[in-house]
């Protein structure tokens, strides 16, 4: 029988029972499953008492919360996004950071190009205009009156795994595909998606969907501000499944209420789960909680994913989405 203590890990947010069960057999684990997030100080307390963690966006993972954590090898997030992650300070703590990319991708892709329709139909609106008892009023020119997709131009900005997703299913609508990235996709990476790099002014003057896709650094905080709202269309809409922060909330909300931009949908949001005020009284914004990987199959996976790199990196292997590679020797 093996007496080996178990090693303590923390499991900060809560996850399917099944999978929290499965680490159990293996682990001592601090699980959270009744989902209080932690404070900095509780999570710097935590941190101090295991050698692995899995973590959410919720969780910031820098120089104070891993101050105490001296045995801690690696953070998972249960996320593809890590702007919630101080990668050089876990480095220099030597605490292996990972992620979960692929595993979303399609899924967030999908809705994307919902709140994308959602949006440019004005599909959220008219379900309150039905609601409100309105439908009774309804005519030819007194719908509420939405922007087509098909065979109108999407403008993606961040052309990751995602932002490809979503240019394949633009495609499928007969959509012409513009996008903007820091570094340009290759010749067969561009022909796969039928899309077209231009530069970001360019694709806010001409595209009539505009949807970001970029991951959130200090450099792209108001990617999309009153500067480059002023350079699109009356009638375009905007999409942000990023990350709060690339846009300029209290800018796009002057926009909206002025018919700068005929609408827009967001998923993320600056300081959320808090969503500006102004926005929340606009008709012409679809607001989701931050829900694009949101199907049960895909959190699964995720979760999955983060516990694999969690193991992988216990092991002393190497785990499938490390992201600061330099601490791997083996
Ligand atoms: C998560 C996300 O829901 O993966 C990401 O980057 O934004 C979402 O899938 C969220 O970050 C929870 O950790």
């Amino acid at each position: 029988m093996n007496t080996q203590p178990k090693p303590k890990i923390l499991v900060a947010r809560a996850i399917f029972p099944e999978a929290l069960a499965k680490l159990e057999e293996s682990f001592e684990v601090r699980s959270n499953q009744a989902d209080q997030i932690f404070t900095p100080a509780e999570l710097q307390k935590e941190l101090s008492m295991v050698v692995g963690a899995l973590v959410a966006g919720s969780e910031r993972i820098d120089a104070n919360a891993l101050a105490l954590a001296k045995n801690l090898k690696v953070v998972a997030n249960i996320s593809v996004g890590y702007n919630n992650f101080d990668v050089p300070a876990m480095t220099s703590s030597g605490v292996m950071a990972t992620n979960t990319p692929d595993v979303l991708t399609d899924t967030t892709a999908d809705f994307g190009f919902a709140l994308l329709m959602a949006t440019a139909r004005r599909i959220a609106e008219s379900e309150h205009w039905l609601r409100a008892g309105h439908w009774d009023k309804w005519s030819i020119v007194n719908n509420p009156l939405g922007m087509d997709l098909h065979h109108s131009t999407i403008g993606i900005i961040g052309m990751g795994r995602i932002g490809q997703g979503i240019a394949k299913r633009a495609l499928g609508f007969g959509m012409k595909v513009i996008y903007y990235n820091r570094s340009r996709l290759s010749e067969t990476e561009e022909k796969a998606c039928g899309a077209t790099h231009v530069s970001k002014e360019e694709l806010l003057r001409t595209a009539d969907h505009v949807v970001l896709v970029l991951p959130y650094t200090a450099n792209n905080h108001h990617t999309i501000g009153a500067k480059e709202i002023a350079h699109m269309k009356p009638t375009a809409t905007l999409i942000n499944i990023a990350r709060g922060g690339i846009v300029d909330d209290v800018a796009l909300a002057k926009a909206l209420k002025e018919g700068k931009l005929f609408a827009a949908g967001l998923d993320v949001f600056e300081g959320e789960p808090n969503v500006h005020p102004d926005l929340l009284k606009l008709s012409n914004v679809v607001l989701a909680p931050h829900i694009a990987s949101a199907t049960e199959k895909t959190r699964r996976a995720m979760v999955d994913l983060a516990v694999e790199n969690l193991r992988a990196a216990l092991d002393g292997k190497k785990p499938p989405s490390l992201i600061n590679q330099e601490l791997f020797t083996g």
